[in-house]
């Protein structure tokens, strides 16, 4: 199953728990799922037609293997869930999107996609999914090379807000309640240009505002990357689950242990630690 399958799967299962609605695919969705399956992939006839792009170019860059999340929110509050997939860009200073080993699908430059839920009750009374790509006209330029994405009403004006977490400096978009949104990154003080990969809004003070945690990664640039030609013949199906991830992670060119973030854990034998992790106080009064 590729990535774009995964992910809208999660992204239908999820949508229609948290509508508490009974989900009917489009009429003319065809499946191949046996009898009895509990999931079956619409993701390209409901209109969410995305891969995702991670910008490998043969130098094995670290991000190239992170998982890239993806976000659902009522950005419209019109009652059903939206979804934001988020997306890579080419890896390495000075390359560019010809040299991708793997050509970027969609519209270019590959970017952060918002798709808006146009959901229908039909005459029958069964409802028919239908995604709508709007990142165009929702003025989210979403060009960093994104890991994450936390939704959040960080203004208390009504309208849900997102936070994107990238292998480079974050971003803040503040929805306008109009369909579209304001980069709000540098006033709100949260372009933390670490390698965040896990966010959470949360009240930790409980002043009614939401705070905003980042979890940042590790310390890694593509400049500093560090080819080990040595440790290929180690990685074998069977060994690989055996190395420990200090050793790669300093292979890969990085100055520091591994550092957990959020849900991202690491090794048993190294323990992990908070290194440049952030905690926002207090955002857009
Ligand atoms: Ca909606
Ligand atoms: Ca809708
Ligand atoms: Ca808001
Ligand atoms: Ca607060």
């Amino acid at each position: 199953m590729g990535t774009r399958s995964i992910l809208a799967l999660l992204a239908l299962s999820l949508l229609t728990t948290g509508c508490g609605i009974e989900q009917s695919v489009p009429s003319s969705t065809s499946t191949s799922a046996p009898a009895g399956a509990w999931f079956i992939d619409v993701a390209e006839n409901a209109g969410l037609d995305f891969v995702h792009f991670n910008g490998m170019s043969g130098e094995f860059y670290f991000p190239e293997i992170m998982s890239p999340g993806a976000g659902l929110l009522d950005y419209d509050n019109d009652g059903d869930l939206d979804v934001y997939l988020v997306q890579g860009s080419m890896l390495g200073r000075g390359r560019t999107l010809s040299q991708a080993l793997l050509p970027s699908h969609g519209p270019l430059p590959p970017k952060g996609r918002l798709f808006r839920n146009d959901l229908r009750l039909q005459g029958d009374g069964t409802r028919m999914l239908r995604f709508t790509d709007v990142t165009d006209q929702s003025r989210i330029d979403a060009r960093g090379y994104c890991i994450g994405v936390v939704a959040g009403d960080i203004d208390n004006d009504g309208w849900i807000d997102l936070y994107l977490t990238n292998f480079g400096p974050n971003q803040m978009l503040r929805n306008n309640g109009d369909g579209t949104f304001v980069d709000v990154s540098k006033r709100a003080g949260t372009d933390d240009a670490g390698w965040g990969v896990s966010g959470a809004f949360l009240d930790y003070d409980r002043d009614g505002w939401l705070d905003l945690y980042v979890g940042n990664y590790v310390h890694y640039t593509t400049e500093t990357d560090i080819s080990c030609p040595g440790l290929a013949p180690l990685i074998t199906a069977n060994t690989i689950a055996q190395i420990d991830m200090y050793a790669r992670l300093r292979c890969r060119g990085i100055s520091q242990r591994p550092i957990a973030a959020g849900s991202i854990a690491g090794s048993r034998r190294q323990p992990s630690r908070p290194v440049a992790s952030v905690l926002a106080r207090g955002l857009l009064r």
